[in-house]
């Protein structure tokens, strides 16, 4: 009863789009939803910089490794303010890290696939970061306080990816017809990956129905990869470049692009671990985390030694 009641107050407050700040109470599957969702979120941010770490070396110019490694540092930070929103639900940091480790926690499927030429960067900053915007922006939203306020200061930042991928898309498409072949690969081979990041379709979709009840989602699935494509089909079309959908057309009477069936056997596969880069990202998460453990040691060891000389002091 006890229950009951204060369910219908929290709904209630939901519903009044009032947040639910860390110390409020909560159902235990709104905490739990939570958890999942920031902290996969968060994990998607740091494993989705490995794609990219993989062109610093050989950027074409130093304005373009300049701006590569600012862009890569940003998703490190915005690792970094999820990991903060998720521990207020009170979980540790150390324990997101062991489910990230042991295959319990997901992070983006988009991030499995290689970078295999210049022309890749380009295309993550336009379409994956482009999709992550259209998700972001909306989860600007959503009901836990901590995540939203973290949604607000990503967007202003990933805008900017946005448009450091784009840049290099036009730069490549206006190039020699080499350059143009490029970036038209790059465009082939990262569509379809980046419209599977917004997830299964609503009707397979299991924590949909509830996440939007709770206003922890504030869009489905399917709105928010029909605003993308919406949005990047003309950008890409701008550019003299085609997508490698022959179904895709815009659709006068419902106002939108249609497009053709996704490939959700390559999706599961991917999500289940079984994707090209997965095993590497992996791995090479878990060597960074060991050999970075000098870091954590020395920076606990200084937090403790300030503590003690302000105690003594
Ligand atoms: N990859 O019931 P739903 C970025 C899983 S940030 C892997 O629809 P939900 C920035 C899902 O977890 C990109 N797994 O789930 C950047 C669930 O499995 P579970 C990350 C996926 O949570 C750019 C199952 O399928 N953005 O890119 C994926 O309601 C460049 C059923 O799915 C966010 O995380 C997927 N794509 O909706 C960084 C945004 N899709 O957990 C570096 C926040 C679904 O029960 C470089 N997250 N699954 O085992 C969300 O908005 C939601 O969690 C969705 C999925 C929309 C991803």
């Amino acid at each position: 009863m006890e229950d009951a009641k204060k369910l219908e107050a929290f709904q209630a407050k939901i519903d009044a789009d009032i947040k639910i700040e860390p110390k409020d109470w909560m159902p235990e599957k709104y905490r739990q939803t939570l958890i999942r969702q920031i902290s996969q979120h968060a994990h998607s941010e740091v494993i989705g910089m490995q794609p990219e770490g993989n062109w610093l070396t050989r950027a074409p110019s130093l304005r373009s490794k300049k701006i590569l490694m600012a862009k890569i540092q940003d998703e490190a930070g915005h690792g970094l303010y999820l990991y903060c929103a998720a521990e207020t639900l009170g979980v540790k940091r150390e324990q997101f890290l062991e489910w990230l480790h042991e295959g319990k926690a997901k992070y983006s499927s988009v991030f499995n696939y290689p970078t295999l030429t210049w022309a890749d960067i380009g295309a993550i900053g336009w379409l994956v970061d482009g999709a992550a915007i259209v998700n972001q922006v909306s989860l600007q939203g959503t009901s836990y306080g901590p995540y939203s306020r973290a949604m607000v200061k990503i967007c202003m930042e990933e805008s900017f990816h946005q448009r450091q991928g784009y840049e290099i898309m036009v730069t490549l498409a206006n190039g020699t017809d080499e350059q143009k072949e490029m970036a038209q690969d790059a465009l082939n081979r990262w569509w379809w990956p980046s419209i599977m990041m917004f997830g299964p379709h609503d009707a397979d979709s299991a924590h949909s129905n509830q996440s939007l009840k709770w206003k922890i989602k504030r869009e489905s699935n399917d709105e928010l990869r029909q605003k993308f494509i919406d949005k990047t089909v003309e950008q890409g079309l701008h550019i003299g470049l085609t997508f490698p959908d022959p179904d895709l057309k815009w659709n006068e009477e419902k106002g939108h692009y249609d497009f053709g069936a996704i490939d959700w056997d390559e999706f599961w596969n991917v999500v289940k671990g079984y994707g090209a880069g997965n095993k590497k990202r992996l791995a090479h998460h878990k060597e960074a985390h060991e050999v970075g453990s000098w870091v954590r040691e020395a920076a606990i060891a200084y937090a403790n030694k300030k503590n003690n000389i302000q105690k003594s002091a």
